[in-house]
């Protein structure tokens, strides 16, 4: 019965671009963790682990005319996008070559038509008025905004999407509802549900129940297509936060731990296709080492207001 379970839950095998990319975050949010052990990072910073899969499958169902607002537990987004460990380490580190002159640290970074905010619900009505300004200058164009379920206790976050679904805005709200704001379950800050306030406004809600990047983008392209025309879209990526929240502050219970990396994305396709995830694994890790051998040797960044 297990097996069965386990057969009918494994995941499609991914392309090494897609994989590479899952790993390379996943190496750089590890990388960070021991940075900060060793007294070699500092201020704060949230890991995407067990979430980085997320914006892999988002990244071929949007284009670069396309804007992402990300929020605090941003780096998988930035990646995912850029593809740039360097210029986003010595963001974080403070080195030359921060992609924001060092300013902008692991929360608030901005790059083309890219911006992150560790204040959660702003990013929501920002994103809405882009989405309002795609609409009329650049008809084709997504606003995409990542929060989280905790995120949606913010009042901003409901008069965005009262003017999104009332002004017919290329809006795509990824929610990605990880169960946990910090340390309270959503049990304890959620009354209803995410499809349930969607539904509220008139907006379409579609629950992504899988970490599959291949059936993920599947169900999503008609739906992105169809934003892409003003319908706006609450997609709620139901995830696991296999990380602290940020760094050492995980109050949830050991075996709880432990069952999530079990179920994870990472074990479950270690456990499908262990020589895949091995092989790749080991470039995404000795690449990330590199980066970090690199930037830390770096002198500090300069910033100089404009
Ligand atoms: C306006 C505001 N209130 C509180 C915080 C502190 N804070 C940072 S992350 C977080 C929890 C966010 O939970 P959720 O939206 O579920 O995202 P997750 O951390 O689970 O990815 C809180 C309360 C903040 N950054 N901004
Ligand atoms: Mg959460």
């Amino acid at each position: 019965m297990t097996e069965l379970l386990d057969r009918l839950a494994a995941p499609s095998r991914l392309d090494d671009a897609d994989l590479s990319l899952m790993l390379t975050i996943r190496a750089f949010e590890l990388k960070l963790l021991d940075l900060y052990g060793r007294g070699l990072l500092h201020g704060t910073t949230h890991t995407c682990l067990g979430q980085e899969y997320v914006p892999v499958a988002l990244r071929t169902l949007l284009d670069p005319g396309d804007h992402v607002f990300s929020n605090h537990r941003g780096h998988g987004h930035y990646l995912a996008r850029f593809g740039d460990a360097e210029g986003l380490l010595a963001e974080i580190m403070g080195r030359e070559g921060a992609v924001c002159g060092g300013v902008g640290g692991s929360q608030h970074i901005r790059r083309d038509r890219y911006l992150s905010t560790g204040v959660q619900g702003e990013s929501l009505p920002v994103a809405t008025g882009v989405a309002l300004h795609l609409k009329r200058s650049e008809p084709g164009q997504v606003a995409c905004v990542h929060v989280g379920d905790g995120t949606f206790g913010e009042g901003a976050v409901y008069e965005a999407l009262n003017i999104a679904a009332l002004w017919e805005l290329p809006l795509l709200v990824v929610v990605e509802n990880n169960g946990i704001a910090q340390s309270t379950p959503a049990s304890r800050h959620l009354a209803g549900s995410i499809a349930g306030r969607a539904a509220a406004f008139g907006i379409d809600h579609r629950l992504i129940g899988t970490a599959d990047v291949a059936e993920i983008r599947r169900v999503l392209a008609p739906l992105v297509a169809r934003t892409r025309l003003g319908v706006p879209l609450v997609v709620e990526f139901a995830t696991e936060r296999l990380g602290p929240h940020s760094k050492g502050d995980d109050t949830r219970p050991a075996d709880q731990i432990r069952r999530i990396h079990e179920n994870g994305w990472y074990a479950r396709y270690a456990r499908r296709y262990p020589d895949h995830l091995d092989r790749l694994d080991a470039e995404a890790r000795a690449y990330v080492d590199a980066v970090a051998a690199d930037v830390t040797a770096r002198p500090p960044s300069r910033w100089t207001p404009s």
